[in-house]
């Protein structure tokens, strides 16, 4: 049997995929066991779908008439050819952005920004160190672009980090990260979304309540605990102001308009186990109003915690001018705005429903005039564990379903109509995918633009689906084609854990710069050191002592030579090195490797970078390009001296 499988995975898959599929419905029924009456929420008999037999489950719930065998777009990129879309993925415990190549969905790029990288020395030389302030390690899980009219203006894509309350910003000419922003007052910043209408700010999530200030006091009294949704400045990265809530933050959006953010809310209870996150039926969707805050803080109407300065509003509590709670369904989990700027739809996780909320209508909550429920007009049921939804821009939605392993499309308008009138079925075809789906996104989906052609599904787990490689498993990034009426698999793409979000870009939006864009703060501070030093970073090649113990190195590289062929420091100096690539071929980059040294760092074509590091021991010790450059690639070397 062992043997049979080996050899032949795929009817390992048609016979265990039961098995497979449905693993995690046996855990949430004892999760649902522990905390009583969660099992209401998620009890399979009341879920029709995962009731039936999986070969069922499988098939489109409402069967299209049979229709001509729709061809759909080309997914094989020929050798050569460019793909159509960026996609930027967030690769979560990695702490880094990947880009990828769509369709071909092949990894083109990793950018480093919490992590440290050995390949470019992100994390080791001077700039970044100094961004990364010691840390090392970081979470990413959404990624999102700087907007502009609804639609990506294709300056800068920010990540959030979850780990370090963190947000950082790459700019789109580099592809490198230029800032990263400590957002105060909070732990587990997740859920982030710049505003659409313009670059304005990126509003950021604290997923984790804790005391507000958060220095020993108030530890064992939760009442007391806080959580903030803080607005970041898109431009200058400068936290602006925050709200303090009583709930969990967990996903974040904005309207199109500029007038509203969203946070979706589990534990509106305020617990700290388990089961109390769970005792309610109800949590909520928060929405936040965004002049109301900002006249505020312009009134003074705030306070400030601990040691930050940054204004803050207090909407604990009541609903009020700031902030307005949308009942749903219990721990909701994302919250996405269709790409008419209409409806707000919010997955239910532990429940089978999305609410669909009318954004128009939100402007009549706050004035009073209508319930917060009231804006709620649509609730179709998708599936066991709704996380995520697209849109292909033809009015229908595409959510991500954990538990049952499917992506749902449905329509938004025959839920609306099915809202008031049972026989209506919004849903228009579930498609299995491999496995535990999280995130999910269309070409586009999250602008004005969206064009209903790819869809990618994020999946946590991929199981049988490539070859075994041990007890870590690549996730399972899908390619969908939602081109026709039905959805088609048409990819699946193996990556290193664990990309949590990505988004699809049309290729035109994106100009990234073939040589190095020599501005922004890194070339601010290698500027002002060489300002100090009386060095042309261009063209000087020098060894300034800096002090007893201190040396500085200024060296320029072209292929296939380093300006000196060697240097002299002493053993315990600090020293500095100062590299700059003069070369402006596309492509040739070179880099500074010291043996033995752990100084490691790429150059890229008119790019420069400094690394510091102690000599050590009295010896010779070479230096070398590590970057295949050149015929003479192995030649481009010199000898640092250590003296005693
Ligand atoms: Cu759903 Cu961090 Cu966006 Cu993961 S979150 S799935
Ligand atoms: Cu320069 Cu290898």
């Amino acid at each position: 049997m062992a043997d049979e499988h080996a050899q032949n995975p795929e009817v390992e898959s048609e016979e265990n995929g039961t098995d497979r599929r449905d693993f995690l419905k046996g855990g949430i029924a004892l999760g649902a066991g522990i905390i009583g009456t969660a099992a209401v929420a998620c009890a399979p008999e009341k879920e029709a779908p995962a009731a039936k037999a999986p070969a069922e489950a499988a098939a489109p719930v409402a069967a299209p008439a049979k229709k001509a065998e729709h061809a759909g777009p080309e997914i094989h990129v020929p050798p050569g050819k460019l793909d159509d879309y960026y996609g930027f993925w967030s690769g979560g415990q990695s702490g880094e952005i990947r880009i990828v190549g769509v369709p071909s969905m092949r990894e083109l790029k990793r950018i480093p920004v919490f992590n440290r990288d050995a390949a470019s020395g992100w994390g080791g030389d001077d700039f970044s160190k100094q961004l990364l302030g010691g840390k090392l390690s970081g979470d990413t899980h959404h990624v999102h672009l700087s907007y502009n009219d609804g639609t990506y203006d294709g300056r800068y894509v920010y990540v959030n980090d979850k780990a370090g309350a963190r947000l950082a910003r790459v700019r789109c000419d580099t592809m490198e990260v230029d800032m990263i922003t400590d957002i105060p007052n909070s732990q587990g910043t997740h859920g982030i979304f710049p505003q659409r209408h313009k670059t304005g700010y990126v509003m950021c999530n604290a997923e984790f309540r804790t005391p507000q200030v958060n220095d020993g006091r108030d530890m064992d009294d939760p009442t007391k605990y806080g959580a903030l949704h803080t607005a970041v400045d898109g431009e200058t990265m400068e936290v602006k102001w925050q709200v303090m809530i009583e709930g969990n933050l967990d996903l974040c959006a904005t309207d199109y308009k500029g007038k509203y953010s969203f946070a979706t809310c589990y534990n509106s209870e305020g617990g700290v186990t388990l089961e109390e996150m769970m005792a309610a039926e109800r949590d909520h969707l928060y929405v936040f109003n965004i002049a109301a805050i900002e006249a505020a803080v312009k009134a003074g109407k705030t306070m400030t915690i601990g040691d930050s300065d940054v204004p803050v509003v207090d909407a604990r509590g009541e609903d009020g001018p700031y902030v307005i709670r949308v009942p749903v369904p219990k721990s909701p989990h994302g919250i996405n705005i269709d790409p008419t700027g209409t409806y707000g739809i919010c997955s239910g996780k532990l429940s089978p429903t999305c609410t669909v909320v009318e954004l128009d209508k939100l402007d009549a909550v706050f004035a009073g005039e209508i319930k917060p429920r009231d804006a709620v007009v649509a609730e179709p049921e998708v599936g066991l564990g709704p996380l995520h939804t697209a849109f292909d821009g033809r009015g229908n939605a595409y959510t991500s379903i954990f538990i049952d392993s499917v992506v749902t499309k449905w329509n938004i308008d025959k839920a609306i109509q099915a809202y008031n009138d049972e026989t209506i079925d919004p849903i228009i075809q579930k498609i299995d995918v491999h496995y535990q789906i999280g995130h999910i996104n269309a070409s586009m989906s999250e602008t004005k633009d969206a064009d209903g052609k790819w869809l990618v599904a994020l999946c946590k787990f991929s199981k049988d689906r490539f070859l075994n490689v041990g007890p870590l498993h690549p996730e399972n990034d899908q390619l969908i084609d939602i081109t026709g009426d039905e959805m088609k698999l048409v990819h699946d793409g193996p990556t290193y854990p664990e990309p949590h979000d990505a988004v699809l870009v049309k290729r035109e939006m994106i100009h990234p710069s073939k040589m190095m864009v020599r501005d922004g703060p890194r070339f601010e501070m290698y500027e002002k050191m060489a300002a100090e030093d009386g060095v042309d970073l261009m063209k000087d090649s020098k060894v300034i002592r800096k002090g007893p113990n201190k040396v500085r190195v200024y060296m320029v590289s072209v292929a296939p030579a380093f300006s000196q062929s060697s240097f002299r420091v002493k053993t315990g100096d600090e020293v500095q090195l100062v590299i700059t690539n003069l070369d402006s071929v596309e492509d040739l980059s070179h880099g500074m490797c010291v043996s033995k040294h752990d100084v490691n760092f790429l150059v890229n074509p008119q790019d420069t970078k400094t690394m510091t590091f102690t000599a050590g021991p009295p010896g010779v010790y070479w230096y070398y390009c590590p970057w295949f450059c050149h015929a003479l690639h192995l030649e481009m070397r010199g000898r640092m001296i250590v003296e005693a």
